[in-house]
């Protein structure tokens, strides 16, 4: 059965409007994706008929959040094929995800003179957090480098690491130039030396089926709003091995057994790690999106987004004066670009202009930007519900500013 976008686009009723009087061109996805009808009706249905805090009351209400806040637990578990539903922390997002782990974990197995092994095309979030703990303990962060064509190069990673390596963060997906990284082949490496991983999965949870368990990896985050799901929702996956030794990362209520004022002692899994009252809209709307990946043909879209890469690099590509930044062989639908000399916002603006929407700028990758030595690029990145007619007409528009700057 072939895939059918036509169909699928009903489901996202954002992408049906008019942007600066033509049709919405989508093509923003890495930032955040489109939310389909199942999910908003859901957040709907919950505010109007569900809502109340979890985990503390008697009363209907409050058994109802908490039944169906822990039943998206499950449902995202599922789809990660993690062991075990507490090892599923809901957090705000990816970025969150992060700082849990380099806090949580960095404060009590990172000290002085150890090493922090992260890559030369991580987002933002994958690195500030590992500097604010290398800084706090005195740890020094080691990067792996990567090719011309964005690959890591993994001869050079297995020689960072050594006895003072007490973790590896690295992306799954660039957010930046779209590589795929081998992180089940990295994590095995890091696992001979004894070192966990924590992989940043924020591009790779809407674009490949992620089995946290096959890839063996300790710490897996990625966010909701970049899965079809509101923001303020996300996870990180833990092996309960580490997530049990790991001291709390925040205080408060739920995430307590006994509070004295002498001592405190904490809940188990995954309470210890949402500590206050969790973002229980914005997660039983992840859980929604899982319902909604699981009623599609996720491998036939996810084969679609694959085909739009590719027909959208042969476009873009045959365009004179158009650069794409970023080539690895194994790419998700993320395509950075650069047009002649003209400024990466100048090509956002006359794109929006057409109700085009991409994103220009670093991408929270400044050393991604420093690698390639340019300040910015402008970057497409397409969902299962694009089009090639859309694709045609980034390509069109891109071919209007090289006739407008050229
Ligand atoms: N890691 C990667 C690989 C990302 O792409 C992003 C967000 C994050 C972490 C942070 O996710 P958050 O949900 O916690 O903010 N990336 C982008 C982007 O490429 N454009 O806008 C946000």
């Amino acid at each position: 059965m072939s895939f059918d976008v036509e169909k699928i686009r009903e489901d996202f009723p954002v992408l049906s409007q008019k942007v600066n009087g033509n049709p919405l061109v989508y093509l923003d996805n890495t930032a955040s994706s489109q939310v389909p009808s199942l999910v908003i009706e859901r957040g709907s249905e919950y505010l109007k008929k569900e809502h109340s805090n979890v985990h503390r009351g008697v009363h209907y209400l409050s058994q109802k959040a908490t039944s169906e806040y822990e039943a998206a637990r499950e449902k995202v578990c599922r789809f990660i094929n993690a062991a075990e539903s507490k090892e599923c922390i809901f957090v705000r997002g990816t970025t969150e995800g992060v700082n849990l782990v380099a806090s949580a974990y960095g404060r009590k197995f990172i000290g002085e003179g150890d090493e922090i092994v992260l890559s030369q095309m991580e987002h933002h979030s994958n690195i500030v957090p590992w500097q604010l703990i290398a800084e706090e303990v005195g740890a020094r962060i080691r990067v792996i480098p990567m090719t011309y064509a964005g690959e890591l190069i993994l001869d050079e990673y297995e020689g960072l690491l050594n006895e003072r390596t007490k973790m590896v963060a690295v992306s799954h997906v660039s957010n930046s130039i779209g590589t795929i990284n081998p992180v089940k082949e990295m994590i095995e490496t890091a696992h001979k030396f004894g070192i966990p991983v924590l992989v940043d999965g924020a591009q790779a949870a809407p674009h490949l089926r992620i089995d946290v368990q096959d890839l063996d990896a300790d710490f897996y985050a990625f966010s909701g709003h970049k899965m079809f799901a509101p923001t303020g929702s996300g996870v990180l996956y833990g092996k309960k091995e580490w997530l049990e030794k790991m001291s709390p990362y925040q205080g408060g209520g739920s995430m307590i057994r006994t509070v004295t004022f002498e001592k405190t002692t904490y809940a188990g899994l995954p309470e210890k790690f949402e500590a206050g009252t969790p973002a229980i809209a914005p997660s039983i709307g992840l859980g929604a999106a899982i319902d909604y990946l699981n009623s599609i043909d996720l491998d036939a879209a996810f084969t679609h987004e694959h085909e739009l890469l590719e027909y959208a690099t042969s476009k873009l590509g045959a365009i004179e004066g158009v650069k794409i930044i970023g080539t690895a062989s194994e790419k998700a639908s993320v395509i950075s670009f650069m047009v002649e000399d003209v400024h990466p916002h100048d090509i956002g603006t006359i794109l929006d202009q057409q109700g085009i929407a991409i994103r220009a700028g670093h991408h929270c990758a400044q050393p991604v930007m420093d690698f390639y030595e340019v300040p910015a690029t402008a970057r497409a990145s397409f969902a299962f519900y694009n089009t090639k007619e859309e694709v045609d007409k980034l390509a069109e528009a891109v071919q209007k500013v090289i006739d407008v700057f050229g």
